[in-house]
């Protein structure tokens, strides 16, 4: 069986045989292990990641239980997860705590936040994971890198008012680019996805391959300030290809619309379960990658059903109001479906 490795992975992969400490090498066994598609034909790969893992993990005197909070990988809760990441004080732990019930400090002074905390934002009836970083800089530690490449999109967060702006976006273009994790603009992402992409010059072909694509925002934060029209000309013109939002901890200002944003940037869909005959149960939805259809959704339901459905009925807000549908059926956000076997 073909193991279908994502250029994601082989990224990972390359890292892995290039890295020099063990301490590198780790952090690249868990981002394979994280990246590796999950069925039968990498089942062997998987195992031998685990063993070499476990292996250097005692070589370093450390527990494989302890790993997780050693090496900072957070598990995935809710419909998705999302890196918040920038330079020193921008307000990254502001966003954080205002969108989540996440405990994390906030001060008028930068490394305030030294390991990264995770809170969960609800959107709608969505649950979504951010993950609050320590500032990007010169010095940030491999599993920084991993926190952004492993989460599912992210956020990177810049304070249009400060007078540094300039240097410290260069830093954060630098060291992302070193850690190939940047452009990854959601236009691009759809771009490499259907390989019809024009990112050159920004990349050369070897580049593309390694890049992990996911979708970046950049989040103009403290725009209640008087210069944080100027600081957003600068970003426009240094990172030009990715979608900006300007907001503010301070008075509120596009804090509905980020919320928005990130939900959209995960790229799925919610739809809501209808038993026949009953009102449809819309506290719970599915969640599903955009693009699924209604035998996808059944799938996440049980296996055996999946298989047994012949046909489903649909609800939205446009045109269906209980018509029949095939189980190739593309779904939208907030479709209500009632399954057929
Ligand atoms: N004027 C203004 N200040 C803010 C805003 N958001 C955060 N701050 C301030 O910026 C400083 C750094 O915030 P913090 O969230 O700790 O930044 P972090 O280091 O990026 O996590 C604190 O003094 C915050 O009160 C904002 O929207 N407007
Ligand atoms: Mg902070």
């Amino acid at each position: 069986m073909p193991a279908n490795l994502t250029p994601q992975y082989l990224g990972a992969d390359k890292r892995f045989r290039e890295a020099k400490t063990s301490e590198e090498k780790i952090v690249c066994l868990q981002e394979m292990m994280a990246l590796i598609p999950k069925h039968k034909g990498t089942e062997k790969m998987r195992a031998d990641i685990k063993t070499r893992l476990s292996k250097l993990l005692k070589m370093k005197g450390q527990k494989s239980q302890t790993r997780h909070s050693t090496w900072y990988h957070f598990e995935k809760q809710g419909a998705g997860q999302v890196a918040v990441f920038g330079a020193p004080n921008v307000g990254k732990s502001s966003i954080v705590k205002i969108l989540t019930n996440a405990q994390t400090e906030i001060a008028p002074y930068p490394f305030t936040t030294t390991s990264p905390i995770a809170g969960m934002l609800i959107y709608e009836d969505v649950q979504i994971q951010l993950i609050d970083t320590p500032p990007l800089a010169e010095d940030s530690p491999p599993w920084f890198f991993h926190i952004i490449r492993t989460a599912d999109s992210s956020v990177w967060v810049i304070d249009a008012s400060s007078d540094d702006l300039l240097e410290t976006t260069e830093i954060c273009i630098k060291r992302l680019k070193e850690a190939n994790l940047y452009p990854g603009s959601i236009d691009m992402h759809s771009n490499l996805q259907n390989e019809n992409h024009s990112l050159e010059p920004m990349i050369n072909d070897k580049e593309r391959e390694e890049i992990v694509v996911k979708p970046i925002y950049i989040v103009a934060n403290k725009s209640d300030e008087p210069n944080a029209l100027l600081g957003l000309e600068i970003i426009k013109e240094l990172v030009p290809d990715m979608p900006i939002i300007q907001v503010s901890t301070k008075n509120g200002n596009g804090l509905e619309e980020l919320k928005r944003r990130i939900f959209d940037s995960l790229e799925i869909l919610r739809v809501y379960t209808k038993p026949k005959g009953k009102q449809p149960d819309l506290t719970d939805p599915v969640i599903l990658k955009r693009g699924s259809t209604v035998f996808d959704a059944a799938k996440t339901l049980h296996k055996d059903f999946a298989a047994k459905l012949k046909y489903a009925r649909l609800w939205d807000n446009e045109k269906f109001s209980g018509q029949m549908v095939e189980r190739s059926h593309i779904l939208k956000d907030k479709d209500i479906i009632e399954f057929h076997v």
